[in-house]
């Protein structure tokens, strides 16, 4: 099955969980066992990819190891095309629409585009914004933040991903954002366009999931949470969270 039409099944279900995993932040053999607690935890995809450190190398071995200890679907969350996962079940492909560069728009796309069509890998359409704090994907990636608050400007931006007709639209407040999205950012977007929304950044708690959730997130990630032991009774607190809502 294409993880675009799983994804869309799921949401015809529940809500749906992702759990985000970093090559560059612990070694392939922990990432593994990583995704095998957050898939015992119930998350219903793992999604890899950081803003910096990927290298091809760490990529490639990342999502083998991820792929040898849980059968969920494996999406690549690339940061440009200088790595890209044959591994993976599918790719998200993402514009970061509210970037002040355009490689970050449709320039690193040009040069990933044909490499992925290729190696036959299923690109799942995103638009991607960030949200203030931003964090590092704000940084690194030379955002234009759009403020918390300030619905009018990512209305907008929501609107514009529909209308490009991309899969799926992603609000970010980067990761480690000391706040989440504002839940009254995710529900002017949900009202403004009938696309699933993906949210993500600073969400550690089953609460803060919840309020994502009901405020009209469809997918919510976690990274963070993850990065430290322990975090199993926690994660499946807010997978629970997530599909209930
Ligand atoms: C980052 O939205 C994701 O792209 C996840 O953020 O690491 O804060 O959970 P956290």
């Amino acid at each position: 099955m294409r993880v675009r039409d799983y994804i869309t099944e799921t949401i015809g279900k529940h809500k749906m969980h992702m759990t985000l995993i970093d090559p560059a932040k612990q070694d392939p053999e922990v990432s593994g066992e990583i995704a095998e607690k957050a898939c015992r935890a119930g998350t219903d995809a793992i999604m890899v990819g950081g803003s910096t450190g990927v290298t091809q190398e760490n990529l490639d071995a990342t999502v083998a190891a991820i792929k040898s200890k849980c059968k969920l679907p494996v999406i690549y969350f690339p940061s440009g095309a200088n790595a890209i996962s044959r591994g993976c079940d599918a790719i998200y492909f993402m514009s970061f629409l509210n970037s002040r560069n355009v490689r970050n728009i449709t320039g690193e796309h040009a040069k990933g585009a044909p490499i992925i069509k290729k190696l036959g890998i299923e690109p799942i359409s995103m638009g991607y914004v960030v949200i203030e704090p931003g964090m590092k994907v704000g940084e690194v990636g030379e955002a234009e933040l759009v403020r918390r608050g300030d619905l009018r400007t990512l209305v907008g931006y929501a609107i514009t991903t529909e209308f490009f007709g991309m899969d799926l639209l992603y609000l970010e407040a980067g990761s480690g954002a000391p706040e989440p999205v504002p839940a009254d950012m995710i529900q002017a977007a949900r009202e403004s366009v009938e696309i699933p929304i993906v949210v993500g950044g600073g969400i550690v708690t089953a609460e803060q999931a919840g309020r994502a959730a009901a405020a009209g997130g469809d997918i919510i990630v976690t990274g963070t949470l993850i990065e430290n032991g322990g975090f199993e009774q926690r994660l499946r607190e807010i997978v629970e969270t997530v599909h209930r809502s």
